[in-house]
């Protein structure tokens, strides 16, 4: 049989092994959550085999010539085994079931001829598509942010991320409770302006649904507030946060630069938790560098809006450090992508340096070279074979350092306060004592230098 656009079955993919501790529990919670409000929160596809649907339309065309590329490694990072493909393309989507009925024949063939359990689509369903091509095909359908969602629920490890995706999947399924509820209360036979059993239970539902999303914003709150306060509470320190698309080599890279040992995976979305770390430059000093979730395109917007705590760390660092999978031929694409989510984050007024990374792996030079003229001041670096980190360092000194001043500090000797702050943030390189006073030489961060008059010193800029 030879389907047009039906690609070969796929070898079977690594089942998840990481996520098999939380998961369960999420699971349970997410499903008796479910029970309770009636609403469908099963967006679990781990080790199920799955076909995957990518439609290119117009505003949203195929960005490579394998157009299931990232849906399938979605759907490999939620555990799924992938047994099939199928493209089209479309001008516009067919209201009801996105894809053409012709090509729903088509799918629920190779449904049925691969025994796939489930159905993902890389484009975003109405929830009344997903039920007209559920009734259609027998078997589960899942759209691209259900999946995202999904791979989210598996991977949050702290109550911080759980919480924010929990609100993540609840208010993307409170909408369609009422397709769902009406679609029941019409096979039960109520009509409408019929209060039958599914509107009273669709009222319920809404209720406890609106109330749980009202409990779980104000415990993020309480989150965020306190990591509003820690993260500021770093202000006088240098902070540098790695922002990227996910898989872009993030962990490793962070790695890399403080020695330290953060999760390091070939999968999407292998961080969900911010992590910070001391970067020691030699000749410079301590630097913090976080490490923070990977966006990725499209990326469901209730998500970009409950992980705004998460990534508190690149909100408010006085420099991004933005890594790119320079080998990755959609390089330029997910440059874009990540641009649109910190402008949505309000990243985009910090500093930020583009950071070429894997160029170790690069097979298309040109490809490279036309990267790096299109951003003639990115760096080029290996997080893996460490070329170019020395100039990623210096460059980072640098764009810090501009926010230095040297500056001559006088303070009397009595004056601890004063003394104990030069020492921890000032880079000294001469003291000398003029009777009652210590008079310093030093390199100071322009945005400390108002904490040192504050303690009584004198500062004089420029000397
Ligand atoms: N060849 C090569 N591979 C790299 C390099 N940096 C990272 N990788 C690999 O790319 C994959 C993803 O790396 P991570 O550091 O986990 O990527 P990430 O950006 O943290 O990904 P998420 O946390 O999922 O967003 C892993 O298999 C790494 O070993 C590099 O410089 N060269
Ligand atoms: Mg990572």
């Amino acid at each position: 049989m030879n389907l047009t656009g039906v690609s070969a079955v796929r070898a079977p993919t690594k089942m998840r092994t990481i996520s098999q501790t939380l998961p369960f529990i999420t699971r349970c919670a997410a499903i008796a959550k479910g029970f309770e409000t009636g609403h469908r929160t099963d967006f679990s596809v781990e080790a199920e085999k799955a076909v995957l649907v990518s439609v290119d339309l117009p505003k949203r065309p195929w960005p490579t010539d394998d157009p299931c590329d990232e849906i399938r490694g979605l759907a490999e990072a939620a555990g799924a085994r992938v047994v099939g493909e199928l493209t089209q393309k479309r001008h516009e989507i067919h209201l009801a079931t996105y894809i053409g009925s012709g090509k729903v024949g088509e799918l629920k063939e190779l449904v049925e001829a691969s025994d796939a359990d489930v159905v993902i689509f890389d484009n975003d369903l109405h929830p009344a598509q997903g039920r007209n091509l559920e009734k259609a095909l027998g078997v589960k359908v899942l759209d691209r942010s259900e999946l995202i969602l999904d791979i989210f629920a598996t991977r949050a490890r702290t109550l911080e991320s759980r919480l924010q995706v929990e609100l993540a999947q609840l208010e993307y399924s409170l909408p369609r409770l009422k397709n769902m509820w009406t679609h029941l209360s019409r096979q039960k036979g109520g009509g409408i302006g019929l209060r039958g059993p599914g509107e009273t239970q669709l009222e319920e539902d809404r209720r406890l649904a609106g109330k749980r999303i009202g409990d779980l914003k104000q415990k993020i709150a309480e989150v965020q507030g306190r990591k509003e306060r820690e993260v500021k509470s770093r202000r006088e320190e240098f902070t540098v946060s790695l922002v990227g698309y996910t898989n872009a080599g993030k962990s490793r890279l962070m790695n890399t630069l403080t020695k330290a040992d953060v999760f390091v995976k070939n999968q999407l979305f292998s961080t969900l938790d911010t992590r910070t770390r001391q970067w020691h430059i030699p000749d410079f000093g301590k630097v913090l560098l976080s490490d923070t979730v990977g966006f990725i395109r499209d990326l469901p917007h209730h998500l970009v809006a409950s992980f705004k705590a998460t990534l508190e760390e690149a909100r408010q660092a006085k420099l991004l450090l933005h890594v790119v999978d320079a080998s990755n031929p959609q390089a330029e694409r997910h440059i874009e992508a990540v641009n649109a989510v910190l402008k949505e984050l309000d990243c985009d007024k910090n500093p930020i340096l583009l950071v070429l990374n894997k160029i170790d792996a690069v097979a298309d030079r040109t490809a490279l070279d036309v990267l790096r003229a299109d951003h003639p001041k990115a760096v080029a670096v290996s997080g893996l074979t460490g070329e170019g980190i020395d100039t990623l360092t210096a460059t980072v000194v640098e764009m810090l350092s501009k926010d230095f001043v040297e500056a001559e500090v006088v303070a009397s000797t009595s004056n601890g306060k004063a003394i104990a702050y030069l020492n921890a943030h000032a880079e000294i390189f001469r003291q000398d004592y003029r009777g009652e006073e210590v008079v310093f030489r030093c390199v100071l961060p322009r945005h400390l230098v108002h904490h040192v008059q504050a303690t009584g010193a004198t500062v004089t800029a420029g000397k």
